[in-house]
């Protein structure tokens, strides 16, 4: 089957699944910024509420044991790769349920079963350790992806790895979340050129703009770019416009942004856009509110098994190198 007909042949269900998991997202964000209110979230917090459509459109073009290296900013990473959503939350609020026993919290999340290499609060992190697992990826038949921020690609890390994997032909696919500002500054006020897609020119790697908030379209672009590392295309670099509801993290009001440029992103909403495209798809009233109650469903119960959960026992700990 083409990449085309992959896309055109797929039942609206499909896609009311794919709503469900950027629902599902959208509601853990949510929970976070209450829960860290609440004190129960320890550390910093960094939330994508606004940028669902993006690892969802991405990872729906992944195989279950291809591999994603995430951000800070990773929760919807996480998710959409497949974590628990009761593992998730449960890490988040440093329960021995979590992820990772409780030991990583919001920005160090891995999840090697579901093929989640890190999430990494390093700016660029994400796409050396991507790169890097598809160089092993290249033996064994599998993709990685790198997600990161329009500030990451001002870092070395981006220069040194498109051009490594462009090289050695790596089935990689490089995912810039362009949200247009690297914490408080404007994207176009640090990047010369003032375009990231333009950018993997200079290694010959094809690259394309994509409007992140549109499932769809990131669905697309991802199964051109996935299909193309697996056959031995090697890179892609795709640039998902987006924008973040919040501010860049828990300590951030966001008060820089023009209030006429956030509510024109409101607007533009990714449930929103998914939830209209569904209903001209033919999906019922119904049918999306009993994928939206189902969700909240499963969000309240991941919510109920992290907050029930135990902390770990420091005393089961055998790592003594910080031990005073
Ligand atoms: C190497 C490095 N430099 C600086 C920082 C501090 N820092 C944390 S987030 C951030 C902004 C990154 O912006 P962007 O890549 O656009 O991602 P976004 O937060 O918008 O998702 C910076 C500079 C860091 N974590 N790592
Ligand atoms: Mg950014």
């Amino acid at each position: 089957m083409t990449v085309d007909e992959q896309i055109v042949t797929e039942a609206p269900a499909a896609y009311l699944e794919r709503y469900g998991l950027m629902l599902l997202i959208r509601l853990f964000e949510t929970e976070m910024q209450r829960l860290f209110l609440k004190g129960e979230v320890h550390g910093t917090t960094h939330l994508s509420a606004g940028q669902e459509a993006v690892p969802v459109g991405v990872c729906s073009a992944l195989a279950p044991d291809d591999y994603l290296a995430g951000t800070y900013r990773g929760h919807g990473h996480a998710l959409a790769k497949g974590t628990h959503p009761d593992a998730l939350l449960a890490e988040m609020l440093g329960r021995v349920t979590g992820v990772c026993g409780g030991r990583a919290g919001s920005m160090n999340v891995i999840d090697a079963e579901h093929g989640l290499v890190g999430c990494f609060g390093i700016v660029g992190g994400s796409i050396a350790a991507a790169t890097g697992a598809a160089l092993a990826a290249k033996g064994q038949g599998r993709v990685a992806v790198a997600m990161f921020g329009d500030g990451a690609t001002n870092h070395g890390y981006f220069h040194e790895c498109l051009n490594f994997a462009q090289v050695l032909a790596l089935p990689v696919v490089f995912v810039c979340e362009n949200n247009f500002y690297g914490e408080f500054t404007p994207m176009l006020k640090v990047t010369a050129g003032g375009d990231i897609a333009g950018r993997a020119a200079a290694y010959g790697i094809p690259a394309s703009v994509v409007d992140g908030n549109d499932l769809w379209a990131v669905r697309e672009a991802a199964v051109e770019a996935v299909a193309r590392a697996r056959s031995g295309g090697g890179p892609t670099l795709l640039e998902c416009q987006t924008y973040r509801h919040h501010g860049h993290s828990k300590a951030d009001p966001a008060k820089y942004r023009p209030p006429e440029e956030v509510e024109r992103w409101l607007a533009r909403d990714p449930l929103g856009v998914a939830k209209a495209r569904l209903a001209e798809l033919g999906v019922s009233e119904q049918e999306l509110s009993e994928v939206e109650e189902t969700t909240r469903a499963r969000m309240e119960q991941a919510v109920q098994s992290a907050l029930a959960a135990a902390y770990p026992d420091p005393a089961g700990e055998t790592a003594t190198e910080f031990a005073p």
